[in-house]
């Protein structure tokens, strides 16, 4: 407690000397040159656009810090209800512009940012040059992870006291290179010139065990009762902080990454027999537990070092949770209405049983007792039905890596099992169907989603479609033992100030402007945007919306210039009559990419039948106008299909963006290395987006919502949370196309019995593809992927849907090219009704009705 270290008389001194923050350009300006002299140790004589990126970033973390010291003061203070989001990933992309965006300095302007522009200019600096200074911190895979970063933003924003706790990999998601069209991952050391967001916290250190036994050599205790795990191999989780401001609050949260490092106990065995090398080499390999993210999305691989991740990411997060608790001195039946926790799909789940194992073999409490405030305090969030996802562990490797808490999963099964039985006596295939042990060949295991409901009060999916499809699909039979309340829906959202205001500044202050809102608070109350939907029909307005657009576009062709040694690929004279049609997400054959570029050979095939039959380039530009095909989205370096539609895609894009004869009426790009900043710039430049998931399989998707946010249409299937964004938008506003959701079990049922065949527009497409068009080389080069539709069972459907998917891009086109003013307008009115995918709005609700947690509001 900080009351009882300073003796009262020294306080004086300390409030003379007390820190503020800068609020004006001097003020600034002394705290970057200071950062420059002292803390880098340069001078104006050395400072490049590194040197000021760092400075500037240390002296808006300066005042970040001191309302992050007084946000925790008046939470310990006020010792409210307090939210923790685990999350092993946080795909945080960049900070230093966040920064400024959401923070205030200087009672006129909006936000921090306007005025340090003005102070680097005179400074001899530009900013925009600064702030690409900075790696991105890509911490995660794709849409959870930067889910969790949306979150932490809104928290932060609505003044709730919330934790963020992850892991502090050194390694984030690889680099990606194309090279001859092929994907090559390369390591993404992002720390390389340190990092002046985290603060590192020497003095915060947890010991984290594995392996060992249990030792029950007392004969008394049972795995009911207190037991003692004897660990076998022990490491330090030290905490690196990151403050997380909100959007005009002076709230500043915080974000607690671990690192693993080795303790400073050594093995004094291994050093007496004399093998002093090996007893370092032991210790030096704590540090690989947090070396690097797994770079899987959506695909469970089932390595130990994995869980290893996990478990020591929640035993220190825990245990910091605990001793925060325990602060108050309150009792343990508390601990649901102090602490919330919430289990970023199942890689935390361990927490839950850590928790209970706290309970019971530390604090020895009644394990029951121990249960109940266990489920009380958790929630969890599925945010997938793909079975190669769901997280299954061995019980052999479990059992090896966590002895002590395998017991405790029996147990937990053990009396769930009997609720279960009670409630339908001698149904012994419910009860094998919904045990949390699955027992198959060729080994048992933990199945972690199972684990996970039985161990929360609350468990949510993250779109309408995907939550009423748990119930219906995987968790089918926990909604029979738990009634269907315990089941619920949080449909995601995105940050708009990241999303709109930061990625696109002209289109907020558009909008600000036809708002009367020039301070843009719209961007904290989304659903205020309605309002423009009387600008709709403004010509004026439509112009300055169609010319916001045009100058997104033409940044994306400077960055696809730069991606592609310096060579334009876009026309930059048709900028505004070329549709620029993006798809940028993980590649997976799920979302489909395959289809996209088939749609796309498909259209250079008829483009060069007319030609073959003697139409004009005017003919055909009639039928097929202007289209910038454009691809980006990191493979699992394991995903052997993912990377051979990458390949596909690049090597289309050779044929097609060199082929004269079709000038320049329609190119494809890949852009290498897709990131949340280049997200930023890809996103607002959209005219169409593609969100073309086989119906069932999306549980969400996020960007559907950042391109529609940004004024783009989508072309998409009825899958995750486009339904709900045709909803609020209206389906004249969106393309829809193919089958739905529940036709898909029958569909897949059709190919495996051979009942369908290629429609001829597909057909006509891997006929192509398997002549060599596009791999003159080596014509087999992409014959798994048709194999995988002819011969396989086409199991994402892009036989069944590719007809509606051509006739629908046709019909993009003709609205596109022939009726701009009614695209601009779907376009105005679509952004109008957007606000519901604000993630502020993701926060009220759980907040509301799954956390239980209020906001405290900073006094003004
Ligand atoms: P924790 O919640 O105990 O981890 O504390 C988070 C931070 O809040 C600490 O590192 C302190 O900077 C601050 N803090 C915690 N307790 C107090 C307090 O009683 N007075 C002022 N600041 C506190
Ligand atoms: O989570 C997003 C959703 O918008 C997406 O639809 C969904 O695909 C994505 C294991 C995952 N689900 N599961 C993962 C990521 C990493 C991993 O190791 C699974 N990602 C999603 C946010 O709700």
């Amino acid at each position: 407690n900080i009351d009882t270290i300073i003796p009262l008389k020294s306080r004086n001194i300390w409030n003379k000397h007390q820190v503020k923050k800068f609020e004006d350009k001097e003020g600034f300006e002394g705290r970057f040159i200071g950062h420059v002299e002292t803390t880098l140790a340069r001078s104006l004589y050395n400072c490049d656009d590194l040197a000021a990126y760092e400075s500037t970033s240390l002296s808006v973390r300066d005042n970040l810090i001191i309302d992050w010291n007084n946000t925790q003061q008046r939470i310990t203070a006020r010792d409210p209800k307090r939210v923790y989001y685990l999350s092993l990933e946080f795909l945080m992309g960049r900070a230093l512009d966040n920064a400024l965006i959401n923070s205030q300095a200087g009672s006129d302007e909006p936000t921090s940012r306007p005025m340090v522009e003005k102070s680097l200019d005179e400074l001899g600096f530009n900013l925009e040059d600064v702030l690409k200074k900075e790696p991105d911190a890509a911490l995660g895979n794709g849409g959870l992870g930067r889910l969790a970063a949306c979150f932490i933003d809104s928290m932060a924003t609505q003044n709730i006291p919330a934790w963020g706790y992850g892991l502090r990999y050194e390694y984030g998601i690889f680099a990606q290179k194309i090279i001859d069209g092929y994907q090559v991952e390369t390591p993404d050391y992002w720390l390389n010139f340190g990092n002046p967001w985290e603060i590192e916290r020497n003095e915060i250190q947890v010991p984290v065990t594995f392996y060992g036994y249990v030792d029950r050599s007392d004969g008394e205790s049972t795995t009911l009762s207190p037991s003692d795990w004897i660990g076998g191999e022990r490491v330090l989780a030290v905490a690196y902080d990151f403050p997380v401001p909100g959007y005009k609050t002076s709230t500043v949260n915080n974000l607690r990454l671990w690192k693993a490092k080795p303790t400073t106990e050594f093995d004094f065995a291994k050093f007496n027999s004399g093998d002093y090398k090996n007893s370092v080499d032991a210790q030096q390999r704590a540090e690989s537990i947090t070396a690097c993210l797994y770079p899987n999305d959506n695909f469970n691989q089932g390595k130990e070092l994995r869980l290893k991740q996990q478990y020591f990411w929640c035993a220190a997060s825990l245990h910091d949770i605990i001793r925060r608790f325990k602060k108050t001195s309150r009792p343990w039946s508390e601990l649901p209405d102090q602490v919330a926790i919430q289990l970023n799909d199942t890689h935390p789940t361990l927490a839950v049983v850590e928790l209970q194992r706290v309970l019971v073999d530390l604090e020895k409490l009644d394990w029951h007792k121990a249960w109940s405030i266990v489920t009380a305090t958790f929630s969890y969030a599925n945010h997938t039905v793909m079975q190669e996802a769901l997280e299954k562990w061995p019980i052999g490797l479990f059992g090896h890596l966590l002895p002590r808490h395998l017991e405790i999963i029996y147990d937990i099964n053990w009396f769930f099992l009997q609720e279960v039985e009670k409630k339908f006596p001698k149904d012994f295939d419910l009860l094998s169907r919904v045990s949390i042990i699955e027992e198959c060949s060729p080994e048992r295991q933990v199945r972690m989603a199972y684990l996970a409901i039985v161990g929360s009060h609350k468990v949510n999916g993250v779109a309408e479609l995907h939550s009423e499809l748990i119930k219906k699909t995987i968790f089918k039979d926990f909604v029979k033992v738990y009634g269907s309340q315990k089941f619920t829906n949080v449909t995601n959202g995105i940050t708009p100030r990241r999303w709109l205001k930061q990625a696109n500044p002209k289109l907020a202050e558009l909008i600000g402007k036809a708002l009367n809102d020039p301070k843009q608070n719209f961007l904290l109350d989304m659903p205020k945007l309605t309002e423009l939907a009387k600008k709709a029909d403004d010509p004026e307005f439509q112009k300055a919306w169609d010319l916001v657009k045009a100058n997104n576009k033409l940044q994306l062709a400077d960055l696809i210039k730069d991606t592609n040694n310096g060579v334009d690929i876009i026309d930059r004279e048709h900028i505004k009559d070329t549709l620029f049609d993006i798809q940028v997400k993980r590649i997976h054959e799920y979302k489909r990419q395959q289809m996209n570029i088939f749609g796309v050979i498909y259209r250079y095939l008829a483009m060069k039948k007319m030609l073959k039959e003697g139409s004009t380039i005017e003919e055909v530009a009639k039928k097929y106008p202007r289209k910038a095909s454009i691809f980006g989205g990191k493979s699992a370096p394991g995903y052997y299909m993912a990377k051979l539609i990458i390949k596909l895609i690049n090597s289309v894009a050779e044929i097609v963006n060199d082929d004269a004869e079709i000038v320049d009426l329609l190119k494809v790009v890949f852009i290498p290395d897709y990131n949340v900043s280049k997200a930023e710039i890809i996103i607002p430049a959209s005219d169409l987006s593609e969100h073309i998931s086989t119906a069932g399989t999306e549980a969400s998707g996020t960007s559907n919502m950042k391109f529609v946010m940004n004024g783009g249409l989508i072309i998409g299937t009825v899958d995750g949370a486009n339904v709900e964004i045709t909803r609020e938008i209206g389906e004249d506003n969106i393309f829809l196309f193919g089958n739905l959701s529940e036709h898909v079990e029958e569909l897949r049922y059709n190919h495996q019995y051979k009942k369908t065949e290629l429609p001829p527009e597909l057909a006509q497409v891997l006929k192509s593809i398997e002549s060599g068009v596009f791999s003159p080389e080596n014509p087999n080069e992409f014959k798994p992927l048709i194999d995988s539709i002819k011969s396989h069972g086409d199991y994402y459907l892009v036989s069944d849907d590719f007809e509606s998917y051509v006739a629908t891009q046709e019909l993009v086109d003709e609205v596109y090219h022939t009726q701009k003013n009614d695209w601009i307008k779907k376009s105005i009115l679509s952004v109008a009704n957007i606000g519901f995918f604000s993630s502020d709005r993701c926060i009220e609700e759980y907040s509301e009705t799954i956390w239980n947690v209020e906001p405290v509001k900073p006094e003004t």
